[in-house]
């Protein structure tokens, strides 16, 4: 499938139409050169674009974009697919699929429907013919019930094959038959009910497979995903927001045609097992294929401080065939600075972590903790400080510690400062010694979250 990034639409349009950019800069950095291909796309959607209509890039998943190519109808040429908001109600969304006839760009449809976003767009084969259905989630105001249509395209027509409402959504292979099924979750914040339903394609018919009920009185399900959960099984992964902070996940498996919670086998009692201080949606963090669960830690030595004190470790949890859940990785993140710091393996169980700010300097500093969980050594310490050339120069190598600028952002260098090697490392044990890292391993682990 290939996706056609709205910058590339806007650079291309804005000598034709007012083209406003609701793209985030993430997506603008992901933005390839306009090629000849990419320019007949764009006066194919210009031409058929409603007037004063402007694009709306889903929500989710994080890589679609406002304009899109899929074959739907198996023809091998890709239909193109566009999403847009119509002014001047902006409570309207569109859908305009465009599909290539003998002269040229022909309008296959064009759907509207009231909503402020498109919250989820996918093309998947539902049906098991091998061509892709279209899977189009639209939301109003947070909290509202959402719509799905699932749309299929027979001939040159696209018709709307399926419609429900919901909370959350994942769509995905959960049984492994290499054929997409839906999971919805359903949460009635006044009822305080919740549930998660299956579906699945039988005979042409979206068909609720089983369902199971979910805690009804979260806060927001916030993300359902459907992923691996070990090596050889898949599970639905389902975090919600419980009040202003907290949050849970829940993991449902398929097992003889029913969902089985992994945590809470009664509902009604909640989930203590990934009970978690702030929200943290689950994913794949080490890129390993399958879906961690993550939790915060409260790192040794924080006993006491506020929560908004506390350096909090990001956990990531794996479920293993035991039947519970093994700790893969960890990683500090200051999402107000934009940064994060992956843990390195061997300092698992062996370090803690304390921050400081005050009005010019902010700083993280790790600590080994021995084997008594008693808090030992500073090993490194990373900052970020107002840039000031003159007492940069002052800071570089020293004979006891080295100092290195690991990137500048917003008027502000972020930086890590540790101990030499050989300074005083002939006193200190073994297990201190495994922590310390060389300047291109603290680089390595350092990275920009935006
Ligand atoms: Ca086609
Ligand atoms: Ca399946
Ligand atoms: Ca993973």
């Amino acid at each position: 499938m290939r996706k056609t990034w709205l910058v590339a639409m806007c650079v291309f349009a804005q000598s034709l139409a007012g083209c406003e950019v609701l793209a985030s800069p993430n997506e603008l950095i992901k933005a390839p050169a306009l090629d000849a291909g990419l320019k007949e796309v764009n006066q194919a959607v210009m031409e058929y674009l409603p007037a004063g209509a402007k694009f709306a890039v889903p929500l989710t998943p994080r890589e679609a974009g406002a304009v899109q190519q899929v074959d739907l109808d198996g023809d091998g040429r890709d239909e193109i697919l566009a999403f847009y908001k119509k002014e001047p109600n902006l409570y309207q969304l569109g859908l305009l699929v465009l599909t290539k006839g003998n002269s040229g760009w022909e309008k296959a449809a064009d759907f509207t429907g009231a909503g402020l976003d498109f919250h989820n767009v996918q093309t998947t084969d539902l049906t098991g013919d091998h061509h892709p259905e279209l899977i189009v989630g639209m939301q109003a105001e947070e909290g509202m019930d959402r719509e799905l249509t699932v749309y299929t395209m027979k001939g040159k027509r696209v018709q709307p094959l399926w419609k429900q409402t919901y909370a959350n959504m994942a769509v995905g292979d959960l049984d492994g038959d290499a054929q997409a099924e839906i999971v919805l979750v359903q949460h009635d914040r006044e009822q305080l009910t919740a549930r998660a339903e299956l579906y699945q394609m039988k005979n042409q018919q979206m068909t609720k497979q089983t369902e199971t009920p979910l805690d009804g009185s979260v806060n927001l399900y916030t993300q359902v995903m459907i992923g691996k959960a070990t090596p050889a099984k898949r599970g639905v992964f389902i975090d919600a927001g419980l009040g202003a902070h907290s949050a849970v996940t829940d993991l449902l498996f398929y097992e003889k045609g029913t969902l089985v919670n992994a945590f809470a086998s009664n509902p009604d009692e909640g989930n203590s097992v990934t009970f978690k201080a702030y929200p943290l949606d689950s994913m794949d963090v080490n890129g390993d294929g399958i879906v961690e669960i993550g939790m915060q830690t409260e790192p040794a030595g924080s006993e006491g401080q506020a929560m908004v004190e506390i350096p909090w470790i990001q956990s990531w949890y794996q479920w293993t065939d035991k039947g519970s859940l093994k700790l893969i990785s960890e990683n500090y993140a200051d999402y107000y600075n934009g940064w994060e710091w992956k843990i390195p393996t061997q300092w698992i169980g062996h370090y803690t972590v304390k921050k400081q700010e005050n009005a010019t300097e902010k700083t993280v500093e790790f600590f080994y903790l021995d084997p008594s969980g008693v808090v030992r050594d500073s090993f490194l310490k990373l900052g970020i400080t107002a840039k000031d050339p003159a007492k940069d120069e002052e800071r570089g190598v020293r004979y006891d510690r080295t100092h290195i600028e690991l990137g500048e952002k917003g008027g502000k260098v972020y930086w890590a400062e540790w101990e030499n090697p050989g300074y005083s490392q002939g006193l200190k044990e073994n297990a201190y010694k495994q922590l310390l890292l060389d300047e291109n391993e603290i680089r390595k682990h350092f990275e920009w979250l935006h």
